[in-house]
């Protein structure tokens, strides 16, 4: 690209940075929404419908079926809560023992959160505690204390191992005021609905669609904590052309956490 005018250039940057934070804060923004809906269908076919209507067949249909709804999620799952008291009689009736994040059995804890419905691009989490994962059991313990979607850090996901994050949602077994105590959610946490934000396949998708992807480098931070900055995108490498770089603001609904999207050219413009 070669323009001749260095705030021709500026403004060039600051437009396409801007367009890219919106799409892709709006792609987030729908498909946490579509997670919702799930936590809320879980909650009225599994749980307060006698006998359920939800089961894993059911849960990978039609969670196959309405993927285009969640368009930068990987898959989705839905973590059922286990108390320490129950884990023998839940074994029993699943017909599998509870396994860690590393695959291994399940040592005894106080309590659980193993996946026993998920979409068949994430199957491998079937059965397994997502409270023995450090980033998805913060999450699982914001989720049930706020009532709120939350993310976590970026971090490597599962399988894939590629940089993303983790969405969840509470599912409680009665509804619940909004002004419900920490210690009330937390007595009505039934189980955890979440999905994975594959952000290093799904952003680059994303981006590579729009004019002008080979003339700029796109990096998102998680800037929660502004004196250490954690890669979300990108190569976060200190390349490119330095002397010219703008950072959009992006909102991904979770008011504990900071992100920003920073754009620079690869070449002096
Ligand atoms: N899902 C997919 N891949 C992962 C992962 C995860 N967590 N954690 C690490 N890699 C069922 O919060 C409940 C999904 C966790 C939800």
């Amino acid at each position: 690209m070669k323009v001749h005018n260095i705030n021709t250039a500026e403004s060039l940057l600051i437009s396409m940075c801007d367009e890219r934070a919106r799409m892709l804060q709006h792609q987030f923004a729908v498909s946490v929404n579509h997670v919702h809906a799930l936590a809320i269908l879980v909650s009225t076919f599994y749980y307060n419908k006698i006998p359920p209507a939800i089961n894993q067949s059911v849960f990978a249909d039609y969670t196959d079926m309405t993927s285009f709804e969640r368009p930068l999620l990987s898959g989705v799952a839905y973590a059922q809560r286990v108390v320490r008291a129950d884990r023998e009689k839940f074994e029993n009736q699943q017909g599998w023992i509870i396994k860690t994040m590393k695959k291994e059995p399940s040592p005894e804890q106080d309590e659980y959160a193993p996946v026993i419905f998920s979409q068949e691009t994430i199957s491998y989490i079937e059965a397994l505690d997502m409270m023995s994962g450090e980033e998805d059991r913060e999450n699982i313990l914001r989720a049930r204390s706020t009532g709120k979607a939350v993310l976590t850090n970026p971090f490597r996901l599962l399988e894939s191992n590629h940089l993303g994050v983790i969405l969840t949602f509470p599912v409680y077994r009665w509804r619940i005021s909004s002004d419900a105590t920490v210690d009330e959610r937390v007595k009505a946490t039934v189980g955890y609905l979440g999905g994975a934000f594959d952000v290093e396949s799904l952003v680059e998708n994303l981006l590579k669609q729009l004019a002008g992807n080979k003339d700029i480098m796109v990096n998102v931070y998680d800037v929660t904590n502004i004196s250490t900055p954690l890669i979300m995108y990108g190569s976060g490498a200190n390349d490119g052309y330095k002397l010219l770089s703008y950072a959009s603001m992006l909102d991904f609904g979770d008011p504990f956490r900071r992100h920003q999207m920073e754009c620079r050219y690869r070449q002096k413009p």
